[in-house]
C-alpha cells in the first residue's frame, strides 16, 4: 500500500473503533486509537497472513499484550476480511463473538488471549523461540505492549528471556502514550527511559513518531536489517486517543463512556481528516 493508502486504512480503523465502542456506549478508546497507525502498517504492508486461513502455519504472529486494545485489532481484522464487518457492531455486547479484550478462541486472526497485563509479552517471546527452534526463518512475532503495562515484572522477564535467546524474530512495540489507567506514568510508576532499559536487556532499540505510518514502516524495515541478531524494540511516541482531537482532549481517556454526541463529533473529525487527505 502507498503511504496515502496506509493513512486512509488507519482512518478506517479509527472510524470502526469509534463506531463499535459508541454502539456499546463506551470502552477502551484511548489506547485503541493510539495503535491504529501501527496496525495499518502491519496489516497493510508488513505481516504475512491469510484472512481465509487465520491459523495458517506460515503466518506472522501479532499479540497485543495490552489486551484492552481489542477494538483496534478487531477493526483491522474485519477490514482485512477475517470476519464480517457486522461483527464489530456487537463488540462487548452479551453473547458477542468479540469480547472487549483480545480472545484467541473467539476471534479469527487473534493469536493470543490477553487482558492480564504482562502475559502477552511472555507468550510472544515463547512463540518466537518456538519458531527459531523449528528454523522457521523469516516468520516474525510482533507484540504490542503498553507503557502502564510495563510496570508489570513479567514484561521484563520476557525482555530478559528474548535478549538471552537472541530472538531477532521478535519485535516489541511500546504504545508510549505516557498515560495509564489512573493517571500519567510519572504519577503512577515512572517508565524512565524504555530504550535504555531494553538496550540493557540486549535488544536493538528505536523510537519513532507512532502517528506517522512511513516512520513506523521504515523503522521496522531498518531494524530488521540492523538488529545484529538481537530482538527489536520500537517505542511509538504517541498521544493517548491519537488521531481524534475530541478524544485526545479528554484528560482520563483510558476507558470512557462514548455517548452519541461525542461519537458524532469524533466521526465528523475523522471524516474531515479523510476529506483533507483525499484532496491532497
Ligand atoms: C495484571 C493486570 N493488572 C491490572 C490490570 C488493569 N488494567 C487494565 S488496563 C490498565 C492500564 C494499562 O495502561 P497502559 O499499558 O498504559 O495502557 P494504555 O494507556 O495504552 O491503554 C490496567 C492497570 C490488568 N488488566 N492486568
Amino acid at each position: 500500500m502507498t503511504t496515502k493508502e496506509l493513512e486512509l486504512f488507519a482512518l478506517d480503523i479509527r472510524t470502526e473503533i469509534v463506531k463499535a465502542i459508541a454502539k456499546k456506549g463506551g470502552g477502551h478508546i484511548g489506547g485503541s486509537l493510539t495503535i491504529a497507525d501501527l496496525l495499518a502498517v502491519l496489516y497493510g504492508n508488513v505481516m504475512r497472513y491469510d484472512p481465509k486461513v487465520p491459523d495458517w502455519e506460515g503466518r506472522d504472529f501479532l499479540i497485543s499484550s495490552k489486551g484492552h486494545a481489542g477494538p483496534a485489532l478487531y477493526a483491522a481484522l474485519a477490514l482485512k476480511g477475517f470476519f464480517p464487518m457486522e461483527w464489530l457492531q456487537k463488540l462487548n455486547i452479551e453473547g458477542t463473538t468479540l469480547p472487549g479484550h483480545c480472545d484467541r478462541l473467539k476471534v479469527p486472526g487473534i493469536d493470543a488471549t490477553t487482558g492480564s497485563l504482562g502475559q502477552g509479552a511472555s507468550i510472544a517471546a515463547g512463540i518466537a523461540l518456538g519458531l527459531k527452534k523449528q528454523h522457521k526463518d523469516g516468520q516474525y512475532v510482533y507484540c504490542i505492549t503498553g507503557d502502564g503495562e510495563s510496570a508489570e515484572g513479567q514484561v521484563w522477564e520476557a525482555a530478559a528471556f528474548a535478549g538471552h535467546f537472541h530472538l531477532s524474530n521478535l519485535i516489541f512495540f511500546l504504545d508510549w502514550n505516557k498515560k495509564q489507567i489512573d493517571g500519567t506514568n510519572d504519577e503512577v510508576m515512572s517508565l524512565m527511559d524504555p530504550m535504555k532499559k531494553y538496550s540493557a536487556f540486549g535488544w536493538y532499540t528505536m523510537c519513532v513518531n507512532g502517528a506517522d505510518v512511513s516512520e513506523i514502516e521504515n523503522a521496522i524495515s531498518y531494524a530488521k536489517h540492523n538488529c545484529g541478531g538481537r530482538p527489536i524494540f520500537i517505542a511509538l511516541d504517541v498521544v493517548k486517543g491519537s488521531g481524534v482531537p475530541c478524544i485526545e482532549e479528554v484528560e482520563n481517556n483510558h476507558c470512557i463512556g462514548v455517548p452519541p454526541a461525542l461519537a458524532e463529533k469524533a466521526l465528523s473529525q475523522l471524516e474531515e481528516h479523510r476529506r483533507k487527505l483525499v484532496e491532497e
